[in-house]
């Protein structure tokens, strides 16, 4: 973000700067060691209302223009998402793709230099952006959009080292009704077997050893311009929209430098971008 005779300027829009909280963060031993012992860290009103407002309109606006390009749940194909983008519901979006270049204001936030501060200090080393994965607007549309089991991001993900972290901005409240993220502390550093996974890779239900991991999940709750740090190890999960409106967040995908996506593999697909 760049300041001008008292104003800041996110893409084109002029912000005043008294409506901004600006803080240079650094995370303390303490956070580190959160982050490092539970997988996550919460960021509580990093973002400020304004810019969340911002971004928000701006995905409202994409998702009535069905900008692309697009992934919608008939694609993602969960349990419960419409058959087809012909059936009823079909076009629910599940994420506005490609943020990084969709928008500026979207960009403005990738590149957040507080941010760039805390995963530098996460990494130890320079931040690079991966574009190839997340880099969207993640929406969760109340009747057809579906729940999320199990899942650790890694799990289609290359590197050479499996060691990401996924961004989450929630642009509005998240909670139970609106299908919040869940988690699962410490999982991240948990060894699970082949035979608790199903074949997408999902945290199996009707199997018993995954019973006590169920029951360590924890929901996440979020206010607008809260963000959530997690690791790509971190076993999390979502449910359905129950409320009546849509719940929308920003979710960017970072890795250390030395960190190279593996050639040839989806993850090498997209450039990724050294923030510093
Ligand atoms: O909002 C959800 O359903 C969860 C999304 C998620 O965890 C993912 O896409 O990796």
């Amino acid at each position: 973000m760049r300041r001008e005779n008292g104003m800041f300027i996110l893409g084109n829009h002029l912000i005043p700067q008294g409506k901004i909280i600006v803080m240079d963060t650094a995370l303390s031993n303490l956070q580190l060691e959160q982050f490092e012992n539970d997988g996550y860290l919460i960021l509580r009103g990093m973002v400020t209302p304004v810019a969340c407002d911002l971004m928000l309109s701006i995905a409202q606006k994409h998702l009535q223009g069905a900008v692309p390009p697009l992934e919608y749940e008939a694609e993602v194909g969960y349990p419960g998402a419409p058959a087809s983008l012909e059936a009823p519901g079909g076009r629910t979006v599940r994420r506005l793709r490609g943020a990084y270049d969709r928008h500026e204001c979207f960009r403005v936030w990738a590149e957040d230099r507080r941010l760039v501060a805390i995963l530098r200090q996460l990494f130890r080393e320079k931040v690079c952006l991966t574009q190839a994965h997340h880099n969207c607007v993640m929406t969760k549309h109340p009747n057809f959009g579906t729940a999320t089991g199990w899942h650790r991001d890694i799990r289609y993900w290359s590197f050479a080292k499996p060691e990401l972290i996924s961004v989450w901005l929630a642009l509005g409240a998240e909670d139970e009704a609106n299908g919040a993220l869940h988690v699962i502390p410490a999982s991240h550093r948990m060894h699970i077997r082949r035979e608790q996974l199903d074949d997408l890779d999902f945290l199996r239900p009707d199997v018993a050893d995954n019973q006590p991991l169920f029951a360590q999940g924890i929901s996440l709750e979020l206010q607008k311009g809260d963000v959530l740090l997690f690791h790509s190890g971190l076993f999390h999960a979502a449910g359905r929209n129950t409320s009546a409106q849509v719940k929308t967040s920003v979710v960017f995908a970072y890795h250390g430098e030395s960190n190279h996506p593996l050639a040839g593999t989806r993850s090498a697909s997209a450039p990724n971008v050294l923030l510093g």
